[in-house]
């Protein structure tokens, strides 16, 4: 097939959600459907639990590892930076990334830990000059739901109270975010994930917008 991204860049597309939301699924259906019209197609999720940081955050999420607050959000945002210039060489090829979570978890993740010492700023700062997302989609589900979906698994940070203190970081960046109600079936949350980010990709494969830094 022909890419239509040849001489353009290609868009960079973000998942967001809470756990349980459905984020792997959809962003392997969006791939799939993107790489069916003809793009060229990366993925990614962070954590990205392979490199040695990764590995370190995986510990950490499995409680085989203690970690203080601030550490284990460097190392988060370690982890993004990690593939920075991945991200913005394989944009500038013509491909089009799709990436399960971003900074928007690493900030809200973080700050929903009510650590006095761990601000909402103090979270964003570390991911400063990332490349900047054409858009973030936001699986949103109410914690109840989440629940109902087969339960929260054993990692760190599933629980419920944690999930709702998410949540509601999560809509202070409402105007970062195009929400889509994650309750729906897969195919419903599928068709509205396209529509959302329709416009964005028109913009960018005709070449109207650059890749910005965060
Ligand atoms: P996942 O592999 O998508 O299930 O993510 C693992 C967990 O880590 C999930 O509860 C969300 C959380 N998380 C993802 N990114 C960050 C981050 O940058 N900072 C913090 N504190 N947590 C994060
Ligand atoms: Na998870
Ligand atoms: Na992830």
């Amino acid at each position: 097939k022909e890419p239509k991204t040849i001489g353009q860049r290609g868009a960079f597309i973000v998942i967001e959600g809470l756990d349980r939301a459905g984020k792997t699924t959809q962003v392997k259906r969006l791939c799939d459907k993107l790489y069916s019209q003809g793009h060229n197609i990366k993925t990614l999720r962070f954590p990205d639990r392979t490199s040695p940081i990764g590995k370190m955050i995986d510990s950490y999420l499995q409680s085989q590892t203690e970690m203080d607050d601030h550490v284990i959000h460097l190392l988060f945002s370690a982890n993004r930076w990690e593939k920075a210039k991945w991200m913005e060489e394989t944009l500038k090829k013509g491909c089009t990334i799709v990436c399960d979570r971003y900074y928007h978890s690493g900030m809200v993740y973080s700050a929903a830990k009510h650590n006095p010492n761990l601000s909402l700023d103090w979270a964003r700062a570390p991911d400063v000059g990332l490349p900047k997302p054409d858009a973030v989609i936001f699986l949103d589900l109410e914690p109840e739901e989440a629940e109902k979906r087969g339960g929260y698994g054993d990692e760190k940070y599933e629980k419920k109270e944690m999930q709702q203190r998410v949540r509601e970081l999560f809509y202070t960046f409402e105007s970062d975010m195009k929400v889509v109600n994650a309750g729906e079936s897969l195919e419903i949350v599928g068709d509205h994930i396209l529509e959302k980010i329709e416009e964005t990709l028109k913009d960018v494969l005709e070449g109207r917008s650059r890749v910005g830094k965060f």
